[in-house]
């Protein structure tokens, strides 16, 4: 299997400047080597150009009701991470996207969906369900899902027209910060939500493996997600917005394993991302090394 890496330095969608490093950060954790051991063939097309946010106004295109910080700039990385996703998508490629904040996950599942019906899960401590009117932080990368649905409010946004992935083909795993409007959203929608007490109460294997089941019922593939705030920032300090109680460095493994036995057994997987690395927040780089060895392990890295 040939996987083609896309690297989107994106930090509009987020606080926190440094998220842009992730994509750096990640190779430099040793993507490429993990993912050669895992027995994949690796081209990495390198990143998507980038404007600087200090270039831009983040309140320049804000839409006619709420708040989102850079929104046009976002559209823009989203249309291209798109149109990198579809392409790589047509050689037969899988396509791996690095971020950069978890906005760049509109333009992923845009690029895998366009020719096939689309089925995701949500590996985040967050529900990302927000739309401008909602958000209380006018930060992008709490919304990419409503987007995708096609929610609220993206007024003018070619992204937001028509929706991408069907509601009840959405699968979140380790959820335990959810804003108001966004717990509403998701017990009134048909969308499959693990929390962190589902896995503690039935473990990790099973609520991964119900997931994929979710997601993958009538469907032609899998979006995986991959935030790396899913996992508990003792494990994973590196991200803007850390929330504790997260899944452990073994159970986080063991997903992405499950997630690969049923790629092995019914080839599922059809396009990833990983996102949120911030290594300003992480000195020792631990985090990306993580999301270098999660990827690794949904391409079936393994002990023995
Ligand atoms: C929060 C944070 N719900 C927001 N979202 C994050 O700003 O909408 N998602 N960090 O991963
Ligand atoms: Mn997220
Ligand atoms: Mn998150
Ligand atoms: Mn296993």
């Amino acid at each position: 299997r040939a996987v083609h890496v896309i690297g989107a330095p994106m930090d509009y969608g987020a606080d926190r400047r440094g998220v842009d490093m992730g994509t750096s950060a990640i190779r430099y954790a040793g993507l490429a080597d993990e993912l050669t051991d895992a027995g994949v063939e690796v081209l990495d097309q390198g990143d998507l150009p980038m404007p600087r946010a200090e270039e831009r106004d983040p309140d320049a295109n804000q839409p006619v009701d709420g708040n989102a910080k850079f929104l046009r700039e976002v559209e823009d990385v989203t249309t291209r991470v798109a149109s990198s996703v579809a392409a790589t998508l047509e050689t037969g490629a899988f396509p791996l996207v690095l971020g950069g904040d978890h906005s760049i996950a509109i333009g992923s599942m845009g690029g895998s969906s366009r020719d096939a019906d689309l089925g995701v899960v949500w590996f985040d401590a967050h529900a990302d369900l927000n739309t401008p009117a909602t958000s209380p932080s006018g930060n992008v990368h709490g919304m990419p899902l409503a987007a995708t649905l096609g929610h609220g409010m993206f007024d003018g946004l070619e992204w937001a027209h028509a929706p991408r992935v069907r509601e009840e083909s959405i699968a979140y795993v380790g959820l335990r910060s959810i804003d108001e409007r966004e717990r509403e959203l998701v017990r009134e929608s048909e969308m499959t939500a693990f929390t962190m007490s589902d896995i503690d109460e039935r473990g990790i294997t099973a609520v991964v493996e119900d997931a994929l089941d979710a997601a993958t019922a009538g469907t032609d593939g899998v979006h995986v997600s991959l935030d790396l705030d899913w996992l508990d920032p003792r494990t994973a300090p590196g991200v803007g917005t850390p929330v504790r109680g997260g899944v452990t460095y073994r159970e986080a493994h063991s997903a992405l394993e499950t997630v690969y036995e049923r790629d092995q057994d019914k080839g599922i997987l059809r396009s990833m991302d990983v996102v949120e690395v911030n290594p300003i927040l992480d000195e020792q780089n631990e985090t990306a090394e993580l999301a270098a060895e999660l990827a690794a392990s949904v391409f079936g890295k393994r002990i023995l």
